[in-house]
């Protein structure tokens, strides 16, 4: 083959490839480029391959000329090929995302929303607070971070009693207490020269004396909210839990319209024919203490702790327990929660499972 040949062979080759994936590009089709690559590029029989092997044939003195010529179009055709490639790639992502928008029909009814409802422990809470509303009680509040003062000191519960143990509390780390006992490891100590030690409350007892110590009988108050213990949690416990308190405190308050206000407050959040009766028991700041009990089913269940305002609480907020006299009482709300609603196991109040929490 003369060189000319050749070379017009090149411009020939070059031109026929380049035009055969602009085709390919132009139809968007991967399948015809691939044809297009085998017919010009393939390694046994491509055109180019065919081409090479004439250039064996161009005559010694215009090889190097033929020679760079063949690379400059094999290089050009490659080139060619892996852009149609990459533009063929980029427009069918397109394609393909064109259709994915395409196939958004918005007339589709969408997936109905799931309304959210208060939490079952909110809603007893809720129920409570009308009842006692009902039966004259007004609602107090109290905080949920206490001083020693109104969580022991005046429900007549003295330093050295058991219920203060650093372990039945959560007693709270002060900045001075941190400074020096963290690095040890140590639990909180009690020392009086440091920061009044501050716990989490552990009844709700507390507020009693806060609304005591802020107005005068004649009182009738309940509160509700939260608690902590470092109890282990099982079927009846959680280391946070709530309790509805109840107080009342007038001339002539006595045992008797404590009874009657509970059994009130159990056959309205229960069941119109409940009973309810009283067993000895003991709190440092009642006297007499009982545990209340109710009627369930075919047997007793316990309610809660109460009993009569012990006069050492009176004298402690500034009352004269001459004149006056008084009851209150203690209930755990997730348990009466628990029991309204069949539930056997109160820990599940608190996982926050919806499938749970949407039956109330
Ligand atoms: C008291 O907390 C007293 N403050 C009640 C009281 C108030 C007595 C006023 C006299 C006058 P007690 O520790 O028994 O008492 O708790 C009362 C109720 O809280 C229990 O009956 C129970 O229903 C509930 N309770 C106690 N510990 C837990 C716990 N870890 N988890 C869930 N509920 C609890």
């Amino acid at each position: 083959m003369s060189p000319d040949e050749f070379l017009q062979q090149c411009d020939i080759l070059e031109a026929q490839a380049l035009a055969a994936f602009a085709a390919a590009e132009a139809a968007c089709d991967s399948k015809q480029l691939e044809a297009a690559r085998i017919e010009f590029l393939g390694a046994r029989s491509g055109r180019i391959k065919q081409l090479q092997k004439a250039l064996g044939a161009v005559p010694a003195t215009a090889n190097p000329a033929a020679g760079k010529r063949f690379n400059e179009l094999k290089r050009k055709v490659e080139a060619g090929l892996d852009g149609a490639a990459e533009r063929i790639a980029m427009r069918s992502r397109q394609q393909a995302e064109a259709q994915r928008q395409r196939a958004f029909d918005p007339t589709v009814p969408g997936t109905a929303l799931r309304l959210g409802r208060l939490h079952p422990i909110t809603q007893t809470i809720e129920e409570l607070k009308d009842i006692m509303g009902r039966l004259g009680f007004a609602v107090a509040e109290g905080p949920e971070v206490e001083d020693e003062w109104h969580n022991f000191e005046a429900l007549n519960i003295p330093p050295e009693h058991p219920a203060r143990d650093p372990l039945d509390n959560f007693y709270l780390a002060t900045a001075a207490r941190c400074a020096t006992e963290i690095p040890n490891g140590g639990a909180p100590s009690l020392n009086p020269t440091e920061a009044p030690p501050r716990l989490l409350r552990s009844q709700t007892s507390t507020v009693q004396i806060r609304v005591m110590e802020q107005m005068r009988p004649p009182v009738r108050v309940i509160s509700c909210g939260r608690v902590y213990r470092p109890d282990t949690p099982d079927d009846t416990h959680f280391p946070m839990f709530h309790q509805i308190e109840g107080l009342m405190v007038d001339r002539d308050v006595t045992m008797g319209h404590l009874k009657s206000t509970l059994r009130l407050l159990a056959r309205m959040a229960f069941a119109p024919d409940v009973e309810i009766r009283f067993r000895p028991s003991f709190f440092p700041f009642t006297e007499p203490s009982v545990e209340v009990d109710m009627t369930w089913e075919s047997g007793w269940i316990e309610m809660g702790g109460a009993g009569m305002v012990d006069p050492n609480v009176l004298r402690a907020v500034g009352y004269d327990p001459e004149v006056y006299s008084g009851f209150a009482f203690g209930l755990g709300i997730e348990r009466i929660c628990a029991r309204r609603h069949g539930v056997t196991d109160i820990r599940q109040f608190f996982r926050n499972d919806v499938r749970f929490l949407h039956q109330f």
